[in-house]
């Protein structure tokens, strides 16, 4: 199957690798410097996967491309701008997120409209990955250990399902939820209580199972936890604290996402995980005091979005 990934991160450029090894024909979009050494090199992923692969890269799509299904990974701020880009260069077809935070979903749908899409939401599948993947230098990733993958449709779509037969006929386990909102919201939770403390204390996941961290972090999961009650999506505390930490140590030995993006000097996805919970939070008239207080310490250090 022809198969575009556009975002080659840590995790676009690991399920490109999947893809391709199987034998599918991968075009992975991707920044200059990792374009340039999968070129010369291959891509190479170490740690519980290993393999080197040659997919094709490009660094940006064409006007035409030929693509059966496409897998979107790039940073939640840029998923509008990559969306038109789809969009202009090729007619609907079924284009999977793999993204963190709020907001991407919305994103999606201005920029496939912005590009020539008529109904984009059909077309639209939601995925919510809880792997730990660590992009190493330009053409090299490390595959640090695997949660689960969750994908499900939007009302009256259909394209999660030929992702998840995709992905299970290249030996990705995945699972299908019929309300992967929900799943969504609960990624966001784990994520606004492991990444911002690990981009702050520059730590790996895996410290933040011992205290002082372990307590900073519960204490931002049970905020977001708030929030998510609020919008409508209620989960018993136990069942998100236990998910939590299952997640902490199956990604012990990984960086997180934020905190990759913190020390290569990138913007981090704060805004679009603690910063849409506070403001979702003070529309409800609740207190966030940790989320609001990491936020303004990673807000304070981060580079301003590319635009
Ligand atoms: O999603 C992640 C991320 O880093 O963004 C986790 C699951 C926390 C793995 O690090």
């Amino acid at each position: 199957m022809r198969l575009v990934v556009f975002g080659a991160g840590a995790v676009g450029s690991l399920f490109g690798a999947h893809l391709a090894r199987a034998g599918h024909d991968v075009l992975l979009v991707g920044r200059k410097e990792h374009v340039k050494a999968i070129e010369r090199d291959g891509l190479k992923v170490e740690g519980i996967t290993n393999m080197t692969v040659r997919p094709r890269v490009a660094e940006s799509l064409r006007p035409g491309e030929r693509a059966t299904m496409v897998i979107l990974t790039v940073k939640s701020y840029d998923t509008s701008d990559a969306c038109k880009a789809i969009a202009r260069s090729m007619s609907p077809r079924p284009i999977l997120s793999l993204q963190n935070g709020l907001g991407n979903l919305e994103a999606m749908e201005e920029g496939l409209q912005g590009g020539g899409w008529s109904t984009p939401r059909l077309n639209i599948a939601l995925g919510v990955l809880n792997w730990g993947v660590t992009y190493l230098n330009a053409g090299h990733i490390r595959h640090a250990g695997s949660g689960s993958l969750v994908l499900g449709d939007l009302s009256g779509g259909r394209a999660a399902k030929r992702f998840a037969s995709l992905f299970e006929g290249v030996g990705i386990p995945t699972q299908y939820n019929d309300d992967v909102l929900r799943a969504v919201w609960k990624k966001v939770i784990i994520n606004c209580a492991i990444n911002p403390v690990t981009a702050d204390h520059k730590v790996l996941n895996g410290e933040l199972l011992t205290d002082p961290l372990r307590g900073q972090s519960v204490s931002l999961m049970r905020e977001a936890l708030e929030v998510a009650s609020a919008e409508g999506y209620p989960f018993p505390e136990h069942e998100v604290e236990e998910e939590l930490f299952r997640v902490l140590r199956l990604t012990a030995e990984n960086r997180s996402s934020m905190l990759q993006d913190a020390l290569r000097g990138k913007p981090t996805e704060i805004e679009a995980l603690s910063g849409v919970v506070l403001q979702l939070g003070s529309a409800h008239g609740l207190k966030l005091p940790h989320t609001e207080r990491i936020f303004k310490r990673l807000m304070a250090k981060q580079p301003k979005p590319p635009k």
